[in-house]
């Protein structure tokens, strides 16, 4: 099976062969069809995010049961899958009170270090799994509880986005933002998730939706996405542009790229009494500025993981919202790569040229 594997001391995808363990009682395996290139995979590649190496990128993918664990009940052999970054355990109490987002014991859908590791190279090595998923692969193994069943109708490519820009950028605005009709919004990044955060701000009925890119192409993709309103960060200074618009700032101010800069951009934006959200991913370690000021005006700052997402309540809610034409999944594509083009995908996505470079396998 072939998969695109990151490896010590190089920031390149080899192209190797991977074997597969047997599966356990409630594993599936998956016949890959699509997976998106995100920026958090490249946020590994350049060591933003630490991950054991050999090390198997892709967390946004769609596609066919062909085996099931002997105690599998939840999908059935032939159904279309989109994967789950969010696999809570189901059992603590951050899931029982139905944020898995929070799940603070998400090793519970992974394999224990005492079992044989899910997946090795052909020379025995065990390789990680981003997110539990690693989608960069011909075949994945899963957990049951981390996969949703989707119609058959809705073409993998753009069912892949579903388990990641779609769920983060779209949840940020309805789970987390609970984004009103007639509010203002200022998303900073309108790359494959700020662009979700714009279509999710347009369904709620957002207004203005103002959009902040260094890209002339991002910018004009925010408009024919929702934005109604732009800010190129190139050559203005964003956070007086938001305030002037909008005669003092937003009722809601997303950051959508991973940076301390652009995060203090967005609690400068938000308005008195109003928020910002960080949906990028930065370091760990990372830190930011927050004015003191901004307490006295009573902003507050609400960080974003996974757009809070409950993917088997939310992901067939994103697909009636695609089949009534209000989320637009096509256009979200730009490019369609095979698996051996993946690292030029990559350079794609870190140059800005793309929405979202697809992995498509044939
Ligand atoms: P992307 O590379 O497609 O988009 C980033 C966008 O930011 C691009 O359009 C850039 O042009 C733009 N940009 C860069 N610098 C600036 C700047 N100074 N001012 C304004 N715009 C700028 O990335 P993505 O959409 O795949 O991911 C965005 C972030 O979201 C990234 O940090 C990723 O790791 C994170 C993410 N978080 C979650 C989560 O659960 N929190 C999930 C998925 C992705
Ligand atoms: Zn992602």
């Amino acid at each position: 099976m072939r998969a695109a594997l990151l490896r010590d001391g190089s920031d390149r995808l080899s192209i190797e062969d991977l074997e597969h363990s047997e599966l356990m009682a409630r594993e599936v395996l998956v016949r890959t069809a699509a997976c998106g290139l995100c920026h958090s995979d490249l946020h590994v590649i350049d060591g933003t995010l630490q991950r054991p190496r050999p090390h198997l990128l892709g967390h946004e993918a769609a596609g066919v049961v062909e085996a099931l664990g002997t105690d599998v009940t939840s999908v059935a052999m032939g159904d279309h899958v989109v994967t789950c970054l969010v696999q809570g355990c189901g059992s603590c109490r951050r899931c029982l009170q139905g944020q898995p987002t929070l799940c603070t014991d998400p090793a519970a859908t992974r394999r224990a270090s005492a079992l044989p590791p899910r997946l090795r190279t052909l020379g025995g090595e065990a390789v990680s799994v981003m997110a539990n998923v690693g989608g960069f692969t011909e075949q994945m193994v899963l957990d049951e509880r981390g996969l949703v069943v989707v119609p058959d109708d809705v073409p993998m490519d753009l069912a892949a986005l579903l388990g990641c820009a779609v769920v983060t950028g779209v949840g940020a605005v309805f789970n987390v933002g609970e984004v009103q009709a007639g509010e203002s919004v200022a998303v900073i990044g309108c790359g494959g998730v700020g662009l979700n955060v714009i279509q999710a701000a347009r369904i709620a009925g957002a207004s203005p939706i103002i959009a902040v890119d260094v890209s002339a192409a991002k910018l004009a993709m925010a408009l024919s996405l929702g934005a109604t309103a732009v800010v190129d960060a190139s050559s203005t200074d964003a956070v007086v542009a938001v305030r002037d618009l909008t005669g003092g700032g937003v009722d809601h101010a997303f950051e959508v790229i991973g940076r301390p800069a652009t995060a203090e951009q967005a609690l400068a934006m938000a308005a008195n009494g109003c928020r910002a959200y960080v949906v990028g991913v930065m370091a760990d370690d990372a830190t930011f500025t927050v004015r003191a000021e901004y307490t006295k005006r009573g902003k507050s700052l609400h960080g974003v993981y996974m757009g809070a997402t409950l993917p088997h309540v939310d992901i067939p809610r994103y697909v009636e919202l695609w089949r009534r034409g209000e989320l637009d999944l096509a256009a979200m594509v730009s490019r369609r790569l095979a698996l051996d083009e993946i690292n030029d995908g990559f350079r794609a996505l870190a140059a800005g040229e793309v929405n979202r470079a697809v992995v498509v396998f044939t």
